[in-house]
């Protein structure tokens, strides 16, 4: 029995009203559970994404001063921290969102101009989305290029903690690197290998993205650099991840699949991929291990996956 899966763009809104958690509610210890004000808001912007279907125009939001405010102060402290920490397909793209879709201290950059100049660079499109998705559904939406995004922002009363993907994560942490066609291509091969994939499976696909686009390092020369939105987007964890403290490992797919990692704390263990290529063609012989009585390829004139 093959789990469903999308076969087409217009398959990923079945996705738009299936959040795990924190979809219109918050859990207790969401540091805006108890404002009422912040619950408000974040539901008028989560209705947008419920509301999102393929093909319409992205929601664009008119930020709040609080919420600027809010940028503001995780904008400019890890901006500081790029030059020193990111990996350089990272710091040669952020220039390129600073001209093209507002990236700036001053303004929440709206997900249209994101998803418009990332469709120019690699094809990548941007969705909103009301909360977290199941894996299954989150990783099944890469093998179309498409990435999911929330358009809320964490609450101002500690803009340094999320408890869930708000769009600092996203904009900050995971935009830059899908504007990289090398990123790109191992972000959907990823996704590719989810449709349709053993609950089983999955939880190993998901366990690699962990440990690439979420808390990937890389090795660049001399140095090693990180390229994980959840560092990107953290800077406690940023400098971290690249001081002597943790363990480092190479990517290798098929033990990084198995690694367990805690979700509240910073990694204890990180894997260090040579370049994205490089981990893009070690995922694509894991991928072969992995049992499916299908294979399948999209097509990109179509927008559809084909099930060969
Ligand atoms: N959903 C959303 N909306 N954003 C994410 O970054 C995300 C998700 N990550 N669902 C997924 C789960 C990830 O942690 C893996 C694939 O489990
Ligand atoms: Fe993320």
């Amino acid at each position: 029995q093959v789990p469903w899966f999308p076969r087409k763009l217009s398959d990923l809104d079945t996705f738009a009203e299936k959040v795990l958690e924190m979809g219109e509610e918050l859990s207790s210890d969401h540091p805006g559970a108890q404002d009422p004000v912040y619950r408000q808001r974040r539901l008028e912007i989560v209705q947008k994404a419920k509301a999102y279907r393929t093909g319409q125009p992205l929601p664009r939001i008119e930020y709040t001063q609080e919420e600027k405010d809010t940028w503001k102060q995780v904008y400019t402290r890890l901006h500081a921290m790029y030059p020193k920490y990111a990996c350089r397909e990272f710091l040669h793209v952020f220039p390129l969102l600073e001209q093209n879709c507002a990236y700036g201290p001053n303004e929440i950059p709206q997900i249209e101009d994101i998803s418009n100049f990332l469709k120019d660079c690699t094809g990548f499109t941007l969705r909103p989305v009301m909360g977290l998705l199941t894996p299954r559904d989150f990783l099944n939406s890469l093998a179309f290029r498409v990435f999911h995004s929330t358009q809320y922002i964490r609450h101002h009363s500690n803009p340094y903690y999320t408890p869930e993907p708000d769009c600092c994560h996203e904009l900050l942490g995971h935009v830059p690197l899908f504007a990289d066609p090398n990123f790109a291509e191992l972000a959907q091969e990823i996704g590719l290998a989810s449709l349709g994939a053993s609950d089983e499976d999955i939880e190993k696909l998901a366990t690699i993205f962990w440990f690439t686009a979420e808390f990937g390092l890389c090795r660049e020369e001399t140095h090693i650099r990180a390229y994980g939105a959840g560092l990107l987007s953290s800077f406690g964890e940023l400098e971290y991840a690249l001081s002597e403290s943790p363990e480092k490992r190479s990517f290798d797919p098929s033990m990084t699949a198995l690694q367990k990692y805690p979700i509240t704390e910073y990694q204890p263990v990180y894997f260090v991929a040579d370049s994205f290529r490089d981990a893009t063609s070690k995922l694509r012989e894991f991928n072969m291990t992995m049992k499916r009585p299908f294979q399948v390829r999209y097509n990109p004139y179509t927008q559809a996956v084909e099930v060969l």
